[in-house]
This record gives C-alpha cells, sequence and structure tokens, in this order.
C-alpha cells in the first residue's frame, strides 16, 4: 500500500472571512485537500478547536493548530500507510489525550483524518463516498435535504430566536429534490421581497434570507406561501432547527417576544410544530436542560423527529446518554464535532442502531469543501443539513450530491 509522503497545512479563509485551516496530504503523485469547516453556534460538549487569540484576525488564526500539523502530526504520520483509517484516528487520539482534542485541536484533528480519508480513497481508486461506506458498512441511501432556506438566531441580523428555517422536499431523487428546493428558494425570495421590502433579501450565514420577520410563526407563513406560490405545495415538509441554548439567557428562553421557562417554551414548540406540520425539530432545549427533551419526544409521537445536535455533540457516549433518557429519535452527525472520522462513524452507526434518523451536517463555517456530501452518502444519512442552495461553500455540497447520484 501507498504511504503518506508528506503532510503540510495552511490558513485559508471560511466563508465567514475568519481564517481555517486545510490540510494538504502527499502519497506519490497522489495529493489530497482537506478545508476544515466551523460552527459558530458551538455546543459546549464538542471537540475543542485551537485558535490563535491576540489581535490577529481577531483571535481566529490558526497558525498553532497549522504547527501542529506541520509538526507532531507530520513527524509522527510521516511513511504511514494509506488505508487504515481506524489506525490513523485512533493514534490521532492517543497523541491528543485530552478526550476533546484541546492540544492538538480539533481543527487539525478533522483535518488530518478527512485528508488522509481522500488520500486513501485516491490511492485505492474508489470514489471517496465509497471509501467511507467501506468504513462504515453503510449502503446508498439517497438523503432528503434539509435546506436552510430562512436563518435566524446567530447566523442572521434579524429579530428571530430560531436559527434554522429548513424546507424538505419530498422527491424520488436528488436532482428532482433539487428542484423543488430550488424552486422554493426562488419564490421565497419574491415573497420575502413583497411582504417586506428590497432590502430584506439579504442573506444569512447559510445563505438563506434574512428578514425582518417578527417571529417563528411569520417567518414559517412565509416559507408556506413561497411553497405555494412555487407550485410543490404538496411536495415540501418543513422543519427547524431551533439551536435553543443561543437564547437562553438567566434560565430563560428569549424567543418571539417572550422569556420562557423550558415548560413554556415546549409547549410553544409543540403548537408550533403541529401547526405547520413540522418534519423535524432540532435542539428545541439547551443542551444542559435535559428533562423537556423526552416531553416532548413523547408529544411528536414517531412521525415527528426531534434531532440532538448540541445534545449529542456527534459523541457516542453523548448518543448512548441521550438514548436511555428517551430524549430524541434523531442526530445530527458533524465529523468536527467529536475529532475524528472514525469516532463520527460510530456515532452515526450507533444511532442508527437505535432506529433514529441521522442528519449529516456542514457548519456554518465552511469552504467550498465538499467532503460532507461525501460522508453523508458514505453513512448511509437518512438527510442532510447544507443550508440554503446558494453561496458556492454551500452548492458545492448540493453539486457534489448531484455528481455522486448522477
Ligand atoms: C447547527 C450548525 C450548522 P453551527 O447548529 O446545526 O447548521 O450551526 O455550525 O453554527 O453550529
Ligand atoms: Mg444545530
Amino acid at each position: 500500500m501507498k504511504k503518506i509522503d508528506r503532510i503540510h497545512a495552511r490558513e485559508i479563509l471560511d466563508s465567514r472571512g475568519y481564517p481555517t485551516l486545510e490540510v494538504e496530504m502527499h502519497s506519490g503523485d497522489l495529493i489530497a485537500w482537506a478545508g476544515v469547516p466551523s460552527g459558530r453556534s458551538t455546543g459546549k460538549f464538542e471537540a475543542q478547536e485551537l485558535r490563535d487569540g491576540g489581535p490577529r484576525f481577531d483571535g481566529m488564526g490558526v497558525t498553532k493548530a497549522a504547527a501542529n500539523v506541520n509538526g507532531l502530526i507530520t513527524e509522527t504520520f510521516k511513511r504511514f500507510p494509506l488505508g487504515r483509517q481506524q489506525e490513523f484516528d485512533e493514534m490521532l487520539r492517543g497523541m491528543d489525550g485530552t478526550g476533546n482534542f484541546s492540544a492538538l485541536g480539533a481543527n487539525a484533528v478533522v483535518g488530518a483524518s478527512i485528508a488522509y480519508a481522500k488520500l486513501s480513497a485516491l490511492a485505492k481508486g474508489v470514489y471517496l463516498c465509497d471509501y467511507i461506506a467501506g468504513l462504515s458498512g453503510q449502503g446508498r441511501r439517497m438523503p432528503k435535504l434539509f435546506m436552510n432556506v430562512l436563518n435566524g438566531g446567530w447566523h442572521a441580523g434579524n429579530n428571530l430566536a430560531v436559527q434554522e428555517f429548513h424546507i424538505i422536499p419530498e422527491a424520488n431523487d436528488v436532482d428532482e429534490a433539487i428542484e423543488v428546493g430550488t424552486a422554493l428558494y426562488h419564490a421565497l425570495q419574491r415573497v420575502v421581497k413583497g411582504h417586506y421590502n428590497a432590502t430584506a433579501i439579504g442573506l444569512g450565514e447559510e445563505g438563506g434570507f434574512n428578514p425582518p420577520a417578527a417571529n417563528t410563526r411569520e417567518a414559517l407563513d412565509l416559507l408556506k406561501e413561497a411553497a405555494k406560490q412555487s407550485g410543490f405545495e404538496d411536495q415540501v415538509r418543513m422543519g427547524l432547527d431551533v439551536a435553543a441554548s443561543t437564547f437562553l439567557a438567566e434560565g430563560l428562553y428569549v424567543i418571539d417576544g417572550k422569556k420562557l421557562s423550558s415548560e413554556e417554551l415546549l409547549k410553544h414548540l409543540a403548537a408550533i410544530a403541529k401547526a405547520y406540520d413540522l418534519f423535524a425539530v432540532e435542539d428545541p432545549f439547551a443542551e444542559d436542560d435535559k428533562l423537556p427533551f423526552a416531553e416532548l419526544k413523547k408529544l411528536f409521537g414517531p412521525s415527528r423527529h426531534l434531532i440532538g445536535d448540541d445534545l449529542t455533540a456527534t459523541n457516542p457516549d453523548r448518543i448512548h446518554a441521550a438514548y436511555s433518557d428517551d430524549a430524541v429519535n434523531g442526530v445530527i452527525i458533524k465529523p468536527n464535532q467529536i475529532g475524528t472520522l472514525t469516532q463520527a462513524i460510530e456515532a452515526a452507526n450507533l444511532a442508527r442502531s437505535y432506529g433514529w434518523l441521522v442528519v449529516a451536517s456542514h457548519r456554518s463555517g465552511e469552504t467550498e469543501d465538499a467532503f460532507i456530501a461525501d460522508f453523508a452518502v458514505g453513512i448511509g444519512a437518512d438527510a442532510v443539513k447544507f443550508g440554503a442552495p446558494a453561496r458556492g461553500e454551500r452548492t458545492a455540497k448540493y453539486n457534489q450530491l448531484m455528481k455522486i447520484f448522477s
């Protein structure tokens, strides 16, 4: 088997204009690159990125993480054979030793793990998604698209507390899902412009519109109207990423002009989910506000999905705990929340063994790297979150999905 000849990490820019890491890995004449994503509404239990601090780039530089790749990681893995993903990832864990990659930096680790996977796929002469499927043991399935067409919370500059408003096309194949989703996205632009004014069609950090909607229901009404105008009303469901920890202040959830206790938020969200027949609701409560999850899940029943993100953090231990608490029936999987590809695959397979909906997700800070699309297909994800079908760092993922399934 071919071996690693060279590893080199550098700073590049992410979609917010902040530095992120790119890891380049060579074997003979083969080269692979991995662009590392970065979250804004990061959960407490995620693996820890290493940032430089100091005045440069508002403290967001990643030269220390790059130095860890170019130093310790390169020294350890030079001449290491390709195609041994589990061993590679296990060694990264051992080298770091902290359990959350706060020594090497989760950004350094996930960049190395992804670059190694890409180079291994090249060396084997297989598609990246098939290389990952070989690791996960899952077959290909067409994922549903959770398209985040309207942004709020920390991803936008409006008054919406809820972070993401998804439209979820019902379709027979990826091309049809993209067609339905984009038709609705374009109709939404017209609806937003008509309802407010032309200045309201600016985009949030994941490419969704950023209108001055007064509350969650008003935003969902815009989506409904757009679905109607697109002609695909019967072919779409809606969903939310509430990202509730981002609007929790002094023990109360500040949402829709109110300050709500957990119990009140539960009622508020349950009523909205019913009124709009939501397909999925992610992170309805903060990650350490565990009690209401099970109650909301019970109210939802099996036809609606309650999805953990900050709660579960792509961490098999936390996923198991959420299962024991009967907290959710779906999970977000983000490789950079846990650090290595092997751990992310383990998390996805564990969730699947519980019969949960597995949703592979990008981050709000992204690069043009389309890795997450291959990853989603490789783990047999039931759904994907790639943001809106607009802005190059988002369309890169949709385009890769279209390539894989064409
Ligand atoms: C989320 C993500 C991605 P961020 O909360 O699910 O949409 O946001 O990357 O900012 O954590
Ligand atoms: Mg989320």
